[in-house]
This record gives structure tokens, C-alpha cells and sequence, in this order.
């Protein structure tokens, strides 16, 4: 069937827009449209070529979605070799001033020869490609391969967004771009959990990620690949004048609408060059990808033309790397580090490697769900990675390589036998949390100095004096262990310390004895009890009115106090029940550390001590829970079941069987409305709080 030419005409004002649009979003960042007209203006041109096949041209942008899958790919000759380039493995600036000794050598140049001028570039860790535009249209795309021969990716390639399936002008009869295939890392991370979620291969870097879409047979698979393109030199070139430098190669690449890197510099000598490697180094972990060095090339290429080849490589390229970022090694132990704030992280014990410029013989696990998700276990090979200033990680487990007898799979409690591996103390994980933490914080050694910090605290004890320099040289030099050491302390070792006159001293012995005479809630506050803040602290006062009864509460005691729940009641059971806690403790009264007492509040004397209620059915205003708060706020206990003792059974709508229960006891039976006025009655009864002074 002839194509209309209304048909042909819009098909190709679609595809020169759809065009601009991918350029726009995929190079510039910056989208024209919505996704919605893009994606509208995608499908009219879609139906436009299914009805006339003529007009899906090879640079139609319905190309990118993917064609049929390849049994295998054609080997692809390169009309001019990719060449490979030279590696300076020296990683230092010296590296780069060797490479400027040698051209220049080369060259023939005196000292006296003004610096060459050359171009600097990122060296992106992904895979090279060859793309083949012809009359401005790109027809081939293939790998490297062995330089000579490579493979024809086209299909894969086409469903790069970045890379143009038409150039903007240029319609010469060849022009061969070279390149490199990458993935960006937040694209890599985003594949990897998705392919988790679906059971799927992870991969090992972006690098290996983006090797494997390349060469993926299915090109839809490709596609659902999130790489990248970046333009850095040419193959064959017929009919255009090649611009005189490569810094103005790269320009009109840009300009051609391919992606060129803005990372790239003109450089005047080794100096230069020694820059730019230094400034790229400090930065590289803010790159949103990979790279494993930077590339120098001479700029004029008339003068790369001078310095020509040996075997495949140019003389006048190099790359400059930096140390890698991961390396491969075994994990001989995981050892657990308690934090000063009790945190238990597990650390990999680690074969030393070289790995990021420096010796790693440790690398963080995080946590216990982070060590099991990687599944990390003793004897296995593991890549460890250090970027930056960043503390060294495991990436993963190379588990082809796990030998028979490894290690179990990794579980704190049994690791640690459920205790602190510093104090022996209980170890808790709360319900929502990640972390396993050590519950001896007033004694543990590894969470003294925050443990004194926050005892010695404004709030707290309000010991003036005591910050951070001088606890720290308290605990370094072992003069307190515990806070209950503190009032054994002199003016004259005090004195002793690093920028402590002795009037300071008297000071801050003066203080720290002033501190002796509190009260009952700064005292409990300052003991540092996990999710003991001062409200909690007050009411726990409060509640109960001395410390003996508080540090003896089972955690369904300590539920009766108002706003504590089952996570802060066990918390503050937990932490009375470890030996070495309470030592302090008795260590602190025993200092003479006081506080007055307070009129607690005698259980007997809350309005619905002894009570028992049975919620049934559903109250209209009231939840359960809220329900069940209210009434053990005053002293209630609230059953499961109804029996003859239940005082009250409280019903709501469809009360079920509890109801007819009650009837058949007699017990007596609330609605909401009846229990709010017994809440709102015994509210007005006086609790005989005497509050902290
Ligand atoms: N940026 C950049 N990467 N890279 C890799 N330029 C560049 N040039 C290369 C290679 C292999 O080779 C040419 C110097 C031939």
C-alpha cells in the first residue's frame, strides 16, 4: 500500500520531535513534556507504522522498546580497531607527570618547549562500544570485542535513551563514535532490589550489570536495563572534517546531540593533568557513577598523529587510575562492637586486603537483618569495598566460593550467648527496632564515658564541670569506672588532670557533692534507662514513690504508670534486673546520693484497684485499647474473660457470648457511656501525690 504523504510526513515530524524530547531528557536532564504527551505522541507514531511498515525507519524512537530475541550476535569487523589504552598504575600525581615526561620525549621537545596541551577525561568503568552512524542515522552498534572483531549490539543499543538514533545535523556518509555503556549507581541499586523482590540474579557492580544487558540476546530484557551512554572519541569517519583537536571532537559529538561528559578539562603539562586527578579523586564518590581513573589525551591531533601506536595502544592516551574501591577477600570471624551508646554492630574480621588506598582487615556488617540479608558467614569470600572516608562494608558474599565448612547463618543471640560480649549484661532487640543493644549502661565499659556525659547532665545530676575533656581523661586513665565513682574523687587527682588548675578542681569536687542531695526523677533520669526520658521519669516518681519499688516492679507493674507501655516497661525491668546495674546503684546511695521522698501513690488508694473489667463488643467512641489505657491508668485490670470475679463486663455493639455470661453470674454490665462517667467520677477522687519539690 503507497504511503500517503500526509502519513510519511507526520511520521517524521513525530520522530524529529520524540527525538528532541529523548535528547532533552536523557543527556540534558531536563524533559520538555510530560511523560504523558510523550507517551501519546509515542503511540501515535507506533500506530502509524504498523499501518504503513515503510515508515519505521532505523531511527524511529519506537526502535528503543526492543526487537526480537537473538539466537546470537553477528561478529561485527571495525572498519579502524578499537584500540585499547595504556594503564599508569602509579596512582599518585607522579603518575601524571610521567605520562607528560614520556609524550614530550617523544615529541622531541627541550625544557625550554612551551607545556603540551591536553584533554582530561573520566575513565567510566562500563563496557566500550563502537556506534555507526551513515547519512546521520545510526545503523550499527557493537562491542569491542578483540579489538578487530566485535559484536553487533545494535538492538541493545537502540534502547539507550541517551544515545541518538539520528544526529542533529551531521548527515556525512560514516561517522563511527566511540564510547562506553555504564549503568549509574542508583539506577544499579534500584535493578538489584528489584531483582530481590522477584527472586532474580543480583549483580555484582554496575559494571558487570551493564556488560550483561549489552549482551543480552533479548533485546525487551536489555531494555528494562537502565543504562547510560558517554561519547569519547572516533572509529572511521568518511566525508567529515574531523576538527583539529579532540577537546573540539567532543564538542561537536555534543553537539551532534551525543552524550559527552562535562567532567573533562584542557590541561596545560603534567601539572595539569596531576590537578585534575587530584580534583576528580576528591569527588569521585560524589560521581553518580563508576569510574576507575581518568583518561589524558594530547589535544592536537596533529600531534597524536606524531606519536602514533605500539601494538594496540596510542601513544599519546593513558589512563591514570586510582586505588580500586573493592577487592575480594575472607571473612575469618564476626566479632560484635558495642557502641557508647550500647549498640551492638556486627564487624566482619577480615584476611587484610588493600582495598581503597589503604590495609582493611575490618569492614561493618551494620546489623543482625543486614549481616542475614547478605548472608554473611565465617569462611566466606566476600567483596569489601572502601570509598572515600567511608567505613569499609561488605558488599556481598561471592557464594560460589563458600567452602563446606562455613560458619552457621549469622544470629546475635547465639553469637553472644544473649549477653553483652563487654559487661556480660542482658542484650535486648526491641519489637520495630534493627538494633540489638546492651542493657548494663550504667556499668558497661564500652558506654562509660557516655554514660557519665548524660549522669553528669544539666538535666540530670547537674554536676557543672564535668563535660567531655574531663571524663574523657576520668575514664582513660581509670580513676572512675562507674558514676558512683565520682564521689570518691579528690581534689588533688583532679587537679592532676590536663588543664584543671586546682581551683577548678575544688570546683568541681564541690559540685559533684552538691549533686549528692537530688531528686527521685533527675535520679532516674540520670541513670541513662533506655526510653527513660524526664516525663517518664516523673511519673515513675510519682507512681511510685521511692526507688526500692520501682527497681523491684515486674513489667505489669510498671504498666499502671501513666504513658509507660510494654516496650518502656520491659526496658526499665530489664535494667534493674542486670547485677552490675544495680552495684551501681547501691554504689551511688552509698556515696550518699539522696533525694527526699515522695508520697507515692498507694496502689490501694487508685480508684479502681481491684476492679476487673470484660470489654465485649464495639463501644461507640472508644477503641479497645483506649478503653484498656483508661482503666489501668486508675488502678483497673481489664480480662480476657468473664468470670464471677469480673466486676464489670463493659459492652458494645454485638457483645457475643461474654454478655450472656455476665448475666448467667450476675455480674454487672456497662455500657460506655455508664463507664465513662465511673472514669470522669473517679478522676475527682484525690490521689495523694506529693510532687517532686
Ligand atoms: N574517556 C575515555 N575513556 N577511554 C577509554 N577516553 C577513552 N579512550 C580510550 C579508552 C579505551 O581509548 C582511546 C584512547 C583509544
Amino acid at each position: 500500500m503507497a504511503v500517503p504523504s500526509v502519513a510519511a510526513e507526520r511520521a517524521e515530524a513525530l520522530r524529529r520531535t520524540l527525538a528532541r524530547y529523548d535528547h532533552a531528557y536523557y543527556v540534558l536532564d531536563a524533559p520538555e513534556v510530560p511523560d504523558a504527551e510523550y507517551d501519546r505522541l509515542f503511540r501515535e507514531l507506533q500506530a502509524l507504522e504498523s499501518e504503513y511498515q515503510e515508515l519505521a525507519t532505523p531511527d524511529s524512537p519506537t526502535r528503543r522498546v526492543g526487537g526480537k530475541p537473538l539466537d546470537a550476535f553477528a561478529p561485527v569487523r571495525h572498519a579502524v580497531p578499537m584500540l585499547s589504552i595504556r594503564t599508569e598504575t602509579d596512582t599518585e600525581a607522579t603518575g601524571a607527570s610521567a605520562f607528560d615526561a614520556r609524550v614530550r620525549r617523544e615529541l622531541g621537545l627541550a625544557e625550554s618547549d612551551p607545556p603540551v596541551r591536553y584533554v582530561a577525561e573520566l575513565k567510566f568503568d562500563g563496557l566500550a562500544v563502537s556506534l555507526r552512524y551513515e547519512s546521520g542515522i545510526l545503523v550499527r552498534a557493537a562491542t569491542r570485542g578483540d579489538g578487530e572483531t566485535g559484536e553487533d549490539v545494535t538492538q541493545n543499543i537502540r534502547t539507550i535513551g541517551e544515545v541518538p538514533l539520528r544526529l542533529a545535523s551531521l548527515t556525512v556518509p560514516v561517522l563511527e563514535v566511540r564510547g562506553e555503556v555504564y549503568m549509574r549507581r542508583d539506577r544499579f541499586e534500584a535493578l538489584n532490589a528489584r531483582q530481590r523482590e522477584v527472586g532474580g540474579k543480583t549483580f555484582v557492580n554496575p559494571r558487570n550489570a551493564a556488560a550483561g544487558a549489552v549482551r543480552q540476546l533479548d533485546p525487551t530484557i536489555a531494555a528494562r536495563r537502565p543504562l547510560s551512554f558517554f561519547a569519547y572519541g572516533l572509529g572511521e569517519v568518511v566525508g567529515w572534517e574531523i576538527p583539529s583537536t579532540h577537546s573540539g571532537v567532543l564538542e561537536a559529538l555534543a553537539r551532534q546531540g551525543l552524550p559527552v561528559s562535562a567532567d573533562r578539562a584542557v590541561v596545560s603539562g603534567g601539572e595539569g593533568l596531576a590537578a585534575f586527578h587530584r580534583d576528580v579523586g576528591a569527588r569521585r564518590d560524589a560521581l553518580p557513577f563508576d569510574i576507575d581513573g581518568v583518561v589524558y589525551k594530547v589535544d592536537e591531533l596533529a600531534l597524536q598523529q606524531r606519536l602514533g601506536f605500539v601494538t594496540r595502544e596510542p601513544r599519546w592516551a593513558v589512563a591514570h587510575k586510582y586505588p580500586a574501591q573493592e577487592q575480594l577477600t575472607i571473612v575469618r570471624d564476626i566479632e560484635i562492637q558495642v557502641g557508647r551508646t550500647g549498640k551492638l554492630t556486627p564487624v566482619a574480621k577480615l584476611e587484610p586486603v588493600f582495598v581503597g588506598g589503604t590495609t582493611v582487615s575490618n569492614a561493618t556488617l551494620h546489623n543482625e537483618d543486614e549481616t542475614r540479608r547478605k548472608d554473611v558467614r565465617v569462611g566466606d569470600t566476600v567483596i569489601v569495598r572502601r570509598a572515600g572516608d567511608v567505613i569499609p562494608e561488605v558488599v556481598r558474599v561471592v557464594i560460589e566460593r563458600r567452602p563446606d565448612d562455613a560458619g552457621p547463618p549469622f544470629d546475635m543471640r547465639t553469637v553472644l550467648g544473649g549477653c553483652c560480649p563487654v559487661c556480660q549484661s542482658t542484650i535486648v532487640r526491641e519489637e520495630g527496632e534493627v538494633d540489638w543493644r546492651c542493657s548494663g549502661g550504667l556499668y558497661c565499659p564500652a558506654q562509660r564515658k557516655q554514660a557519665l556525659l548524660h549522669f553528669a547532665s544539666r538535666r540530670a545530676m547537674d554536676i557543672e564541670g564535668l563535660g567531655d575533656k574531663v571524663v574523657d581523661q576520668l575514664v582513660e586513665q581509670a580513676l572512675v569506672r562507674t558514676p558512683a565513682d565520682l564521689y570518691g574523687l579528690t581534689t588533688q587527682a583532679l587537679a592532676a588532670l590536663d588543664r584543671m588548675g586546682e581551683k577548678s578542681a575544688g570546683n568541681l569536687v564541690a559540685a559533684i557533692a552538691k549533686s549528692r542531695h537530688t531528686t527521685l526523677p533527675r535520679f532516674l533520669f540520670s541513670l541513662g534507662i533506655r526510653h527513660v526520658g524526664e516525663a517518664t521519669a516523673r511519673d515513675l516518681a510519682r507512681h511510685f514513690g521511692d526507688l526500692g519499688p520501682i527497681m523491684e516492679a515486674r513489667p505489669d507493674d510498671l504498666l499502671r504508670v501513666p504513658d509507660v507501655g510494654p516496650i518502656v516497661a520491659q526496658s526499665i525491668a530489664i535494667f534493674f534486673a542486670q547485677p552490675h546495674n544495680r552495684e551501681v546503684i547501691d554504689g551511688l546511695t552509698a556515696a550518699g546520693v539522696e533525694w527526699p521522698l515522695l508520697t507515692p501513690t498507694p496502689r490501694e488508694a487508685q480508684p479502681f484497684t481491684g476492679l476487673t473489667f470484660v470489654l465485649t463488643g464495639t463501644l461507640p467512641d472508644l477503641g479497645r485499647d483506649d478503653a484498656r489505657a483508661r482503666i489501668e491508668a486508675l488502678g483497673g485490670k481489664v480480662a480476657g474473660s468473664v468470670s464471677a470475679k469480673t466486676s464489670y463486663v463493659v459492652a458494645g455493639a454485638d457483645p457475643g457470648s461474654k454478655l450472656d455470661k455476665a448475666q448467667t453470674l450476675g455480674v454487672k454490665v456497662l455500657d460506655q457511656d455508664a463507664l465513662l462517667t465511673m472514669i470522669a467520677a473517679a478522676r475527682q477522687t484525690p490521689l495523694g501525690v506529693t510532687d517532686a519539690p
